[in-house]
């Protein structure tokens, strides 16, 4: 049952921020973060395998990884809770409000979906840059004959993600921190609210005196500071409730 204040918010808010996570391309068929890596990967724990740390000692596994990861993610497609926040920002642009989408997801689906304004606040798999001469190259193709695939200039080439103990992208960082602490609503989706920075943006939003709305079918650390946590998926929850909301 959806509480009618929410229904009223969604409809009538005068600025929403969006924050995603791996929950949200579940239902696409893309494993979450912290789901069990399986098949060849299973005696990994991939917060170790996404660090610098990791990428030094055995640069071949870490990018055999990665390459899997975005050959995989280039068979998926987005599900309807992507499309139901492409539309989103489409009714609020039309209506002159402001909307910002926060994703630290990798894997380029909202985009995909429609969406026009994502923040990457933790990069993508499909920009692959050098780690001697910065130079980077999209790659939305095969997968590469050789890990790590290397530059023209003979550097190694990495995945343009955002590993444990690097920095997040400053200019990303710093407009979701903005949208954060102006928002009317800010709605934590499918994520586990447990990776920083990014688990921090609703703090912001929270000290202004936003209303946060979470939709995860699992309990999070953020659940009991949110105005409302539905426990559900949000492919079915998040449409059921932008067209109660009429957007
Ligand atoms: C569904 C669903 C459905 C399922 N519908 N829901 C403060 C306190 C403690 C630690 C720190 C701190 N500040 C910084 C740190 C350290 C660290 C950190 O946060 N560690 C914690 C784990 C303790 N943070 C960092 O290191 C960050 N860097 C940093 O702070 O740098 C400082 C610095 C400054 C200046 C110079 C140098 C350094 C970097 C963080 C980078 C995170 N990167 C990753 C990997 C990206 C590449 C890759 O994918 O391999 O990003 S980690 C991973 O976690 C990935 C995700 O984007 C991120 C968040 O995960 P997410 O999206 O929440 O996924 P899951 O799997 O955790 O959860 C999925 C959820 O979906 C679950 O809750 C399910 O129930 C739910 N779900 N189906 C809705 N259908
Ligand atoms: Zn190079």
């Amino acid at each position: 049952m959806l509480d009618h204040e929410l229904i009223d918010l969604v409809g009538a808010a005068h600025s929403i921020v969006v924050l995603s996570g791996a929950g949200v391309s579940a239902e696409s068929g893309i494993p979450t973060f912290r789901d069990a890596l399986t098949g060849l990967w299973a005696r990994f724990n991939p917060e170790e395998l996404a660090t610098p740390q990791a990428f030094s000692k055995d640069p071949r596994l870490v990018s055999r990884w990665y390459d899997e990861r975005r050959c995989n993610v280039l068979k998926c497609r987005p599900n309807a809770g992507h499309f139901v926040l492409a539309q989103l920002e489409k009714a609020f642009q039309e209506k002159n409000r402001p909307f910002t989408l926060i994703t630290q997801n990798v894997d380029r689906l909202h985009q995909a979906a429609g969406s026009q304004n994502v923040i990457e606040l933790h990069g993508n798999l499909f920009t692959w840059r050098c780690v001697d001469c910065g130079k980077e190259r999209d790659e939305n193709g095969l997968a590469f004959d050789e890990h790590p695939p290397r530059c023209e200039c003979g550097g190694l080439r990495r995945p343009g993600v955002v590993w444990f103990g690097e920095a997040l992208p400053g200019e990303a960082l710093l407009k979701a921190q903005r949208a954060s602490g102006r928002c009317a609503l800010f709605m934590s989706l499918g994520t586990s609210s447990v990776v920083y920075p990014a688990a921090a943006l609703v703090d912001l939003a929270l000290q202004n005196g936003a209303k946060v709305l979470e939709i995860n079918p699992e309990q999070t650390p953020l659940s009991r500071r949110a105005h409302w946590s539905l426990r559900g998926k949000c492919g079915k929850t998040l449409p059921d409730l932008i067209s109660r909301a009429g957007n």
